[in-house]
């Protein structure tokens, strides 16, 4: 008989900014910003004839009576606990687990004891051997998938997506980062050589979403822009397709290195081909920081005025910015505070340093005894911190604990936004990211008596989450309750 499988994309282990879990507070049903890739890329490497059940946790409940033969679950560091949790129960149910995905590829002894399979790296090379011996009950406990030609990754299953609540489609153009930035693991996983899908794939990815009435499609790279002609090619690819939309045309957004504001053919392009807003770790004024932490295509340039070009060509900017480097000294809070005052835009997000466990940072913490086994790089990206920082003292290490950091960046007229803390602040001084972006547009809404600023997906049609599903169907809700795993549609044929 056929198998059956159940994907789950958990929740996060903190009410996140991304699952705009922030919403449900305010009484709103959860929404999230970006659809999952991860679920809907592996269930599109499923054997045709397989049962497929896939739940975005962000927006539906998972359910825990699912009776599929076998339990898919991927995550991010951020949602190391809820994956182990359900792990858990539904090995308790006697199901076989299989994980994978960046946290189980980065850290497999920590997730091996809660799965019966691991899924070391990338899927599609190793996917059909994966389900045949599934199939076959010869299963292997660990597999291990190299650095694919994206060529060869298949059309995301969107169709078996619940698009209820998303803000925004994912398409992914690329993965790798040539650079090597010492607390990031994008090389460790993905690789510094930057591999590209082929333009024609990504129009179809966006004619995909779009068929499904996607108007706001953010490119999942780990960096879009780093290689200039290669991207220049796909913009105007995407910028051609784009025009001739009938039914509205897409706002994208991304992730860039500050380095693509030195070439204006590059951001014209960006901007012709529909992208409103990029997220880019500018990190830290503080150039002996950069230095240290070799992210080099930050030094040598005005970051403000780098940040304004993106702005001058319409683009919204989002700013990474990390407190916690070795040659960060006592007033960095102040130098950030006026950094971030002069910058033109009126999000950032702001985070202590952690050292993920295959990090070059923290080979380097590790060789000079200085990691705290505190548990917070299960928190990376929340206020977590693991290690102690140079010229550490008692008095030292409190400035550095994550309660004393919340409270001194609150004291200092930053907010915690879950388990982000992002500037709000009505208007910059210098403009709006948004004031430059054609058709972007900013929503406000009273929180506590502030007023909390959040960029759109550029225009106000860009919404998924408000339109029917074009097949009629009705949008899954949490509200709805649980998705039976039976209740699901038989699989249409792959796309
Ligand atoms: C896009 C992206 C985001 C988007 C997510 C959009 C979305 N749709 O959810 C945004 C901007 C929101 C985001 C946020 C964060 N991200 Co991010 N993100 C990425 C990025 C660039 C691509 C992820 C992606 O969509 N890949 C496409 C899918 C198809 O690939 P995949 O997930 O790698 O899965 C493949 C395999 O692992 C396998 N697989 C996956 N799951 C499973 C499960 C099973 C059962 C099997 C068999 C196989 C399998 O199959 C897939 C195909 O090969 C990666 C870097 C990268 N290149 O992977 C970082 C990355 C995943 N993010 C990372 C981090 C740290 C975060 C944040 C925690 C950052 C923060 N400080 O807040 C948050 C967490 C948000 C959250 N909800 O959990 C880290 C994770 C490191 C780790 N140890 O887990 C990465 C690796 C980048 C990095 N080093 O900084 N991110
Ligand atoms: S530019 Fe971004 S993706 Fe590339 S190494 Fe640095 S932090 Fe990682």
């Amino acid at each position: 008989m056929a198998k059956s499988i159940y994907l789950i994309n958990p929740k996060e282990d903190l009410p996140g900014y991304f699952s705009l879990e922030v919403c449900g507070q305010g009484g709103d049903d959860n929404a999230t910003l970006f659809a999952d890739l991860s679920t809907t890329t592996l269930a599109a490497m499923v054997p045709p004839d397989w049962k497929i059940g896939l739940c975005d946790e962000r927006i539906m409940p998972v359910d825990l009576e699912c009776q599929a033969d076998v339990i898919g679950i991927t995550g991010k560091i951020s949602q190391r606990n809820r994956m182990i949790a359900l792990a858990d129960h539904f090995r308790g149910k006697s199901r076989l687990v299989a994980i994978g995905g960046s946290y189980a590829s980065l850290n497999p002894e920590d997730m091996r004891p809660h799965c019966d399979i691991l899924v070391r790296g990338e899927a599609e090379d190793i996917a059909s051997d994966l389900f045949a011996d599934i199939d076959q009950g010869r299963w292997r406990a660990e597999y291990a998938g190299g650095k694919v030609d994206l060529s060869r990754s298949p059309l995301p299953r969107w169709d078996l997506y619940p698009w209820g609540r998303v803000l925004n489609g994912t398409v992914q153009t690329s993965r790798g980062c040539p650079f090597e930035c010492e607390f990031c693991d994008v090389i460790q996983y993905v690789g510094r050589k930057q591999r590209h899908k082929p333009v024609d794939r990504v129009l179809a990815e966006l004619d995909l979403l779009y068929g499904l009435g996607c108007r706001g499609v953010f490119l999942a790279d780990d960096n879009f822009t780093v290689f200039r002609k290669r991207t220049k090619e796909l913009l105007t690819a995407i910028r051609d397709w784009n025009r001739t939309r009938r039914k509205g045309h897409v706002s994208l957004s991304t992730q860039v290195s500050i380095d693509a504001a030195r070439d204006d053919e590059l951001l014209t392009l960006c901007a012709q081909a529909g992208l409103r807003q990029v997220f880019i770790g500018i990190e830290t004024p503080n150039e002996e920081s950069l230095r240290e932490t070799k992210t080099r295509q930050n030094l040598h340039m005005d970051l403000e005025k780098a940040v304004g070009k993106f702005l001058d060509h319409g683009i919204a900017v989002t700013c990474g910015i990390v407190i916690g480097f070795d040659s960060d000294g006592p007033g960095i809070f102040e130098t950030q505070r006026d950094f971030i005052e002069r910058l033109p835009i009126p999000i950032l997000s702001i985070g202590a340093l952690v050292a993920p466990s295959q990090t070059p940072l923290h080979a380097r913490l590790r060789r000079e005894g200085r990691l705290v086994e505190s548990g917070a790089q299960e928190r990376s990206g929340a206020l977590g911190h693991e290690h102690h920082p140079q010229a550490d003292g008692p008095e030292r290490v409190d400035r550095w604990d994550p309660p004393a950091l919340s409270r001194r960046l609150r004291a200092r007229g930053l907010r915690a936004a879950s388990d982000e803390i992002h500037i709000c602040r009505p208007q910059s001084r210098r403009g709006s990211a948004s004031s430059g972006a054609p058709g972007a547009r900013r929503r406000r809404h009273q929180d506590g008596g502030r007023q909390v600023a959040r960029d759109g997906p550029g225009r106000g049609e860009a919404l998924c989450a408000a339109r029917p599903h074009p097949s009629g169907a009705t949008p899954r809700r949490p509200a709805d309750g649980p998705v039976r795993y039976d209740a699901l549609r038989p699989d249409p044929p792959h796309v």
